[in-house]
């Protein structure tokens, strides 16, 4: 029955003129949708337009620029230009593609469709949901008046990210903050990775003696892995950061240079709270999953998509899958593990779409957080977020600091990023593991 009406309606779609735009009346309709063109979205559009045809996958995308997330704290900390990290979003989505120039409003999987920001709908045989995870600056107190001026800035956004390394350059002295939120977020080394980059700056302007640095993080710990907390604990001792765990920031007051924080856990001074005086803040906002994903049955409780974390196909909806940072995989949130599930995630759908009895693929979790510490200096956590183990590509220790590692994150996946990663040709480094450190793989 379902087979049927995906059959009728891929042939309805397939009429010349079926195309419709979403400003014509009436559901235009796919073979494949995927929501989001992001690192994730690109990864699966590419392949899956290439091996379905031309025009039987539409991407529906409302940005017309294209971030490399990844490159941001580089830019933050004066190491790359900005101009480095964007592209045309026009330039980066597959040819045979279809690119939708809208936000996803509604999705409703009992009709196979997907409602538009102008109220249009597209239908869908399969659905690919890589919509990424919303930045809430308005879930804390006084930030959204004051990030962008004032010595307030964050890594996460490309409207704040110079402002970062041009308020760092002003800072002669008082304290340099740096937060960390409770919420899920992306990329979790990035909240402290900007407090190392800048401790190197003030010491290039022999500032560093009249600044006082400080990481507060909500979180009980520096880093989820102890492999890599235990690194990490180091690296910001020798450069003499103080580390605050359960610090929540909740109020900014941009004028009066203040931050508040909450303190979490059940230390004695749980539920206080402490305000602390700033030259420089650096916030990485609170995230949430959008709107229309929490309220869409194919919504977990905690808002994000709900799928197998092994196949990445939904609990409930089977002709519908997830990605990335929207998804409710429970492993570290990086364009690392982006690439990984995009591999898991094409083969499984494939497979579904063929009616192919061969194995499933399985994704184990694997993510990476290349932890920059200083201007040649980086510490590459590679792990599984499912077992908690290191699963490391090199055969050195790579919770060590390491010129290789920051010439390999700085140099070369920046560009594996644009011409393989986005192409859907990159899914992560387990080939070059077998080699690299046969001991480690799997
Ligand atoms: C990776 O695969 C990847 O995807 C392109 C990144 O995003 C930019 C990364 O930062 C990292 C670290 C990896 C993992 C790759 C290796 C070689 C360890």
């Amino acid at each position: 029955m379902l087979a049927a009406k995906f059959a009728a309606r891929a042939a309805a779609a397939r009429r010349p003129g079926a195309r419709l735009s979403s400003t014509v009346a009436g559901p235009s309709s796919y073979r494949l949708v995927v929501i989001g063109g992001g690192a994730a979205g690109l990864a699966v559009s590419s392949t899956l337009s290439e091996k379905l045809g031309a025009n039987e996958v539409a991407v529906i995308e409302p940005s017309a620029v294209h971030y490399q997330q990844p490159l941001f704290t580089f830019v933050g900390g004066g190491l790359k230009s900005f101009a480095d990290t964007h592209r045309p979003t026009a330039d980066v989505i597959a040819p045979g593609a279809k690119w939708i120039r809208q936000a996803a409003a509604a999705i409703d999987p009992a009709q196979n469709t997907v409602t538009l920001a102008d109220g249009a709908r597209v239908s869908y045989e399969y659905l690919v949901v890589a919509a990424g995870i919303e930045l809430d600056f308005a879930g804390i107190k006084g930030l959204e008046a004051a990030i962008g001026r004032d010595g307030v800035a964050s890594n996460y956004s490309p409207k704040y990210v110079q402002k970062t390394f041009e308020f760092l350059q002003n800072v002669r002295s008082g304290n340099a903050l740096f937060t960390m939120p409770a919420t899920p977020i992306k990329c979790a080394g990035a909240p402290q990775k900007i407090a190392y980059l800048a401790d190197e700056l003030f010491r290039e302007k022999d500032a560093r003696h009249r600044v006082n640095l400080s990481y507060y993080t909500a979180l009980g710990k520096i880093f989820a892995i102890d492999k890599y907390a235990d690194a990490m604990n180091s690296v910001a001792q020798s450069r003499g950061i103080d580390v605050n765990l359960f610090h929540d920031l909740v109020e900014v007051d941009g004028p009066a240079k203040k931050a508040t924080f909450q303190i979490l856990g059940s230390g004695p001074r749980a539920g206080e709270s402490v305000t602390v005086p700033y030259e420089f803040l650096h916030v990485t906002p609170p995230m949430k999953p959008y709107d229309f994903i929490k309220r869409s049955p194919i919504a977990n409780a905690a808002g994000f998509v709900d799928v197998n974390q092994y196949t990445l196909q939904h609990s409930r909806f089977p002709n519908v899958y997830a990605i990335g940072d929207c998804s409710s995989l429970p492993t570290s949130k990086t364009a690392a593990a982006a690439a990984a599930q995009a591999k898991v995630l094409k083969h499984n759908l494939l497979r579904q779409i063929r009616g192919s009895d061969g194995p499933a693929a399985s994704y184990d979790g694997y993510t990476s957080c290349p932890l920059v510490t200083g201007k040649h200096k980086l510490v590459l956590a590679e792990f599984s977020g499912y077992t908690g183990k290191p699963h490391e590509t090199f055969f050195f220790n790579q919770a060590n600091e390491h010129a290789f590692s920051y010439w390999l994150t700085a140099d070369v996946l920046p560009e594996v990023y644009w011409n393989s990663m986005l192409k859907g040709t990159w899914s992560g480094p387990a080939a070059i593991r077998r080699v690299a450190n046969p001991a480690s793989s799997d």
